[in-house]
């Protein structure tokens, strides 16, 4: 799965949104629905799709996704974390994937 692949996904009929300018490609979340940490703050929200599951996650609480966890149906996971480049654009890069 290409990083491409997961932000079109998420940038359709979910309620996640794509930011274009100086920050293309941050990830805003809206309405987080779970606390991940259990510090009292909802900090994520679960998608649930025909092809699986995305769980993003604002654990720095600033108003943009910071950990991306996609599952698909055939039992394949990655995640991904957004970095920020010395231009201030920000890229997706992928901190884990496998099999369950
Ligand atoms: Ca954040």
């Amino acid at each position: 799965m290409q990083d491409e692949t997961l932000l079109a996904g998420i940038g359709g009929e979910h309620p996640l949104t794509v930011e274009e300018g100086p920050d293309a490609r941050e990830v805003a979340l809206a309405e987080p629905t779970v606390d991940l940490d259990g510090d009292g703050i909802l900090d994520t929200r679960v998608f649930q799709d025909a092809d699986g599951t995305t769980i993003a996650s604002d654990l720095d609480e600033d108003g943009w996704v910071d950990h991306l966890t996609r599952l698909d149906e055939d039992g394949s996971y990655a995640a991904w974390e957004p970095r920020r480049e010395a231009d201030g654009t920000v890229r997706w890069e992928r901190v884990d994937d496998g099999q369950l």
